[in-house]
């Protein structure tokens, strides 16, 4: 049994029971079902309080269901049975009401909640709309204009926000059941308020749909769900209940066979997977009860807020008491930042500054059980960060770098106890962005790396394993997306062409934009490092612009020109001289949208395809997330790799192929088929 009934007086209470999330299972479908018969037959009953077990009331439709046929009672089939009950109905909820399970929450006469819950239809962000009538219930709940907001974005609303727009109905201190009972009997005395299906839609203005729908657009780019989630919420204003409901349902089941539901789908199950890698099943991680930094610069005081952030108290090491005080400076900007986005009150700001101390001294890190060196990528500078923490730690402390090109093994070497030294590669700023790349060395303990993987899901973080080599998993990739753009200018397409197409394709910003927000600068660097190596490094136009100090934004101009204090890219003539003077060689030719993002992101593919057969990366999942997390690849593809697999590895090779032929690329790697999934992602039939 998945639902139990107890009862308090004439106050039944229905106790859901299915962890990890009590997602509503056929099983715990049916049992509700039976429930709302067993309680509307029974006379000594006067209201039912419907409350979860575990950590959490219904997290929403049971996705593991999703593949399988159908199995009634369907879910709408199931709200309609609570909301016309013959008893009303008062959820209690603790943790998350989301999707399915918020559906649930919607149909019962009341919802009340403690404080740390949240209430949300997340569906868009599997790709689909709410099935079980959430566009329709939620208007007449909350009007159009807030319902819009929930169900196109898909965002959470906490409790106390969740009372004040009228979501939900009370807010509980204390035991949650003893809060509902009381409720629930306060509630029975008085005239109840109609059910949602009999309530109206509030009117809104007549250019809210069309001014909505182009935010809505706007905001979603190329995402589907998001649009249709608002025509449903307009149906159900402009249409009565039975109308909105078959509407909303034929949407749902519409998207949910979509390739962007599939691809959502698969990053949820990706995302969820990542922090417990099978390899490392059964290896226990070291505890983390403290941290330190070592360098307080922009990384560093990233990282220091992240570790806050997760509640550990931090030491930041610097090399003299200057240097101390702008890394607790930089700590300071970014907690004021989050304050001032409204992320944290004064008082949390204040705690997670006061948790940090400041100092020059390595002693003070005997006790400590991590240690994240965020310095100068320079080699010898972190063999002797290193060489002192190995003396000065613990045997058992966690010692790791977070270089993003060196290699960790010779930043290691000669160390004392080796086992315990990884690298984290954290990506900035440190405490936003949410991947992880980890990187064990020939002499990692599994303990060490589980501890890697621990810490991730301590800090919110998406971990994923990387082999060692140039750029690891990510910044390797970013190599080829680079010298493809600027192989894509030598051959007559232009900065803001290539853009656009990338932008089109579904990236936030396109590679050369997105250069010049960060800085040229930090890439010649390295390009700078790698020729010291006796490398050769493609990138023969942004050399130039860093010869001319163009570093970007920051300078004035980069790939674009920038009037002062305005971020809008405009068309720079000296670039555009440079780009001429450069391609002088190269055959130039028309480009059109999908043939400049052909020769990006297939030659990306090419270079994943290698650091799959080279084992950087273990899961062709793996690099999905690090393209999602780490570089704003679109989510609803998938990832990198999620749409290589779409598109069709052979029709991949072939455009390699002609690419290659024209020096535009390089040829497809052997094994370029090889990059079978370690498991299967169902793809949904129908269920629910
Ligand atoms: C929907 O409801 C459609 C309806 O409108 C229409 C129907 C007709 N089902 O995230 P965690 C598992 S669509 C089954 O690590 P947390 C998860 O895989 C759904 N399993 O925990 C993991 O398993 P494992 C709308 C689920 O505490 C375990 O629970 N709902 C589901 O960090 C723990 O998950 C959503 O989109 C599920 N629905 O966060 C909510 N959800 O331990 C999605 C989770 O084996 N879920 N699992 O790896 C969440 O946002 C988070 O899981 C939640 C808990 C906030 C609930």
């Amino acid at each position: 049994m998945t639902v139990t009934i107890e009862r308090n007086g004439d106050i039944a209470i229905v106790t859901i029971d299915n962890p990890p999330v009590n997602a509503l299972s056929q099983a715990v479908r049916q049992d509700l079902w039976n429930a709302a018969e067993t309680l509307d037959a029974d006379p000594s009953v006067r209201a039912v309080v419907l409350i979860c077990d575990g950590r959490t009331f219904i997290a929403g439709a049971d996705v593991n269901e999703f593949g399988k046929p159908p199995m009634p009672p369907h879910l709408p089939d199931l709200v309609a049975r609570i909301e016309t009950a013959a008893k009303p109905w008062v959820a209690a909820i603790h943790g998350s009401a989301l999707g399915g399970g918020f559906e649930v929450a919607l149909g019962c006469r009341f919802r009340i909640a403690v404080p740390s819950a949240s209430v949300g239809l997340p569906e868009v962000r599997l790709g689909i709309v709410p099935g079980a009538g959430g566009t329709v219930r939620l208007p007449r709940l909350i009007g159009p204009a807030l319902a819009t907001e929930m169900v196109t974005t898909g965002t959470p609303v906490a409790a106390q926000k969740a009372r004040s727009q009228g979501l939900i109905d009370a807010v509980v201190e204390g035991d949650l059941e003893k809060g509902a009972i009381d409720f629930a009997r306060s509630a029975i005395d008085q005239s109840l308020p109609l059910p949602l299906r009999q309530r109206g839609v509030p009117a809104v203005d007549a250019t809210f749909w069309e001014t909505t729908s182009k935010a809505v657009a706007t905001r979603a780019r190329r995402e589907d769900a998001p649009l249709r989630a608002l025509a449903c919420v307009r149906k159900a204003a402009e249409a009565d209940f039975e109308t909105a409901m078959a509407f909303e349902r034929q949407t749902f089941l519409e998207l949910r066979g979509s390739p962007q539901a599939a691809a959502l789908r698969h990053v949820f199950f990706t995302e969820r997977a990542a922090p417990r890698p099978p390899e490392l099943a059964g290896v226990e991680p070291r505890k983390i009860r403290s941290a330190a930094v070592i360098g307080g610069g922009t990384m560093g005081a990233g990282i220091a807020a992240a570790l806050r952030d997760a509640g550990l108290p931090v030491t930041l090491v610097e090399r003299d008491e200057a240097a101390v005080e702008r890394g607790l400076s930089n700590l300071r900007s970014i907690f004021e930042g989050s304050l001032k986005r409204g992320k944290i009150s004064p008082d949390v700001a204040a705690e997670r500054l006061a948790g940090v101390t400041g100092t020059t001294d390595y002693s003070q890190l005997s006790a400590t059980d991590l240690v994240i060196e965020a310095v100068f990528e320079d080699l010898d500078v972190k063999r002797e960060v290193f060489s002192r923490l190995s003396t000065v730690c613990r045997a058992d402390a966690v010692l790791a770098t977070n270089t993003s090109y060196l290699n960790p093994e010779q930043i290691a070497a000669g160390i004392r106890h080796p086992e315990r030294f990884l690298g984290l590669h954290f990506f900035s700023p440190a405490h936003v962005m949410k991947l992880l790349e980890i990187v064990p060395t020939a002499h990692t303990a599994p303990a060490t790396l589980a501890t890697g993987f621990a810490l991730a899901r301590m800090l919110n973080k998406i971990p994923v394993r990387a082999g060692i080599c140039d750029g690891f998993i990510g910044n390797r990739i970013l190599k080829v997306t680079r010298a493809q753009a600027e192989r894509l200018l030598l051959a007559g397409a232009t900065p803001q062409a290539v853009d656009a197409a990338m932008r089109s394709f579904g990236l936030p910003m396109g590679p050369f934009e997105a250069q010049d927000l960060g800085g040229l600068d930090i890439a010649a660097f390295q390009r700078k490092a790698a020729r010291a190596r006796g490398e050769t490094p493609f990138a023969p136009i942004a050399e130039r612009l860093c010869a001319l100090e163009r570093f970007g934004q920051k300078s004035g101009g980069g790939w674009y020109d920038y009037a002062k204090g305005d971020r809008t890219p405009r068309h720079s003539d000296i670039v555009a001289d440079i780009i001429a003077g450069e391609a002088r060689e190269t055959p130039q030719r028309e480009w059109d949208e999908a043939s400049i993002i052909d020769c990006i992101v297939l030659p990306m593919v090419n270079e994943a395809t290698k650091i799959l057969n080279e084992k950087v990366a273990l899961r062709a999942e793996d690099i999905d997330l690090v393209e999602i997390h780490g570089y704003g690849f679109p989510r609803w593809r998938g990832g990198l790799m999620h749409y290589a697999e779409g598109r069709g590895l052979a029709e991949i090779a072939a455009r390699l192929d002609e690419f290659a032929a024209n020096g535009l690329a390089e040829p497809p790697c052997n094994h370029f088929e090889n990059i079978g999934r370690e498991r299967e992602i169902p793809l949904e039939k129908g269920s629910n």
